[in-house]
């Protein structure tokens, strides 16, 4: 197996929606085109079109969320996107997604919700840590003991923590009944707030209030933050402070000073980046800049599905392109451990993951 393939890996930015596997996104199609609720030939082209503008993914999703929005597609899709990152050694994964409510079919945030939850349960390829320890009770599906499997082998482990977005279309109120909800499910692992969505579209001033509220009550939070060019917000997104920031593309130079001095972590999304031609070639990606200044910053897929990527695609490119050896990489996968949005106890397993990996791997 290649090294980018089996060293453990820390995902931090995976929007639910954009990580379905492609042959399930199909037969999702298939089927609705079956019952007429849409042309499956006509879809079919959308969903295996390989390279986007930032725009025509917006689209896509709109597509997605049509075959996706039903509680039993959102359970099995979460299982699916789980075990197929826990496949590649990734060994703890942030999910975020925008809880969805669809009053024609009885959905709400809030079942949404329970249906991703339900997912998480129904995860059986691999060991799965969703319940943070301290809400952790002796019935809960999940635990640290069912590592040891009855034969004596030890199944894979994954750790899966929830984000729960904010889409750029919703209203004030719309945000703040999503971080209601995050609070509501702080049991169920739920750790935080992640804003997204088409990032022409809203205000910063509409979410700020949601925002501030989640920061308050002590919610990890993390920015889309200058995935275009918008002269007003990247500043105060950088004022607000949140724990880490996505893609960090588009900023000016005091930005990029002011990100440096704050030391907040960006979570890099290599062939996002590149696919939607938000930047034009690889080779003059910030990556490189804030690698060579040591600004923290962790590799991430953003929508493995949407982009044909994986995590370990991601160090793989990021390997060759900047000349990066196994043991480098190795290194920038372990330093996400300390932007991750979990307690010490999950830092200290995921460290000794790592110590133990890089004896197997001769690092
Ligand atoms: C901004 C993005 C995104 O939440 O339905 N999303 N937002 N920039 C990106 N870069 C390409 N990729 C995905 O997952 C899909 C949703 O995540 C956000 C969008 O709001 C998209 O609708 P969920 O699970």
């Amino acid at each position: 197996m290649e090294w980018w393939v089996s060293m453990p890996k820390i995902e931090l930015h995976a929007h639910l929606n954009g990580s379905i596997r492609d042959s399930t996104l199909l037969e999702l199609a298939r089927v609705l085109g079956e019952k007429g609720v849409i042309v499956f030939s006509d879809v079919e082209h959308v969903i295996m079109k390989n390279d986007r503008s930032l725009g025509e993914v917006f689209k896509l999703f709109d597509l997605i969320h049509i075959l996706t929005t039903d509680h039993k597609t959102v359970t099995r899709i979460t299982k699916e996107v789980v075990e197929d990152f826990a496949s590649e050694n990734v060994v703890y994964l942030e999910l975020r997604t925008t809880p969805k409510k669809n009053d024609s079919i009885g959905m709400s945030k809030h079942s949404y919700m329970e249906a991703v939850v339900e997912g998480l349960r129904a995860v059986t390829a691999v060991d799965i840590d969703f319940v943070p320890h301290k809400f952790n009770t002796q019935d809960s599906l999940n635990s640290i003991a069912m590592n040891d499997a009855c034969d004596g082998t030890k199944k894979k482990k994954i750790y899966v923590r929830l984000l729960l977005s904010i889409d750029r279309r919703e209203t004030t109120e719309a945000a703040i009944e999503t971080v209601k909800l995050a609070l509501e499910m702080r049991d169920l692992g739920v750790v935080g707030i992640d804003l997204s969505g088409n990032p022409v579209v809203g205000e910063w001033n509409t979410f700020l209030p949601a925002l501030k509220f989640a920061q308050e009550q002590g919610l990890y939070i993390t920015l889309h933050c200058g995935e275009v060019l918008n002269c007003q917000e990247v500043q105060p997104m950088l004022d607000f402070l949140p724990q880490r920031i996505g893609h960090a593309i588009f900023f000016e130079e005091e930005e990029w000073r002011q990100l440096k001095t704050s030391k907040i972590p960006v979570e890099i999304c290599l062939t996002s980046n590149i696919k939607t031609e938000s930047i034009s070639s690889i080779d003059i990606h910030h990556f490189v800049d804030l690698y060579n200044a040591k600004h923290p910053l962790v590799l991430c897929t953003d929508d493995a599905g949407v982009f044909s990527t994986s995590l370990s695609n991601e160090y793989k490119l990021a390997s060759t392109a900047f000349g990066l050896g196994k043991k480098e990489m190795f290194e920038l996968a372990r330093t996400g451990i300390e932007f991750i949005f979990a307690g010490d106890e999950v830092k200290q397993d995921l460290v000794e993951t790592f110590d133990s990996a890089a004896k197997k791997l001769n690092l």
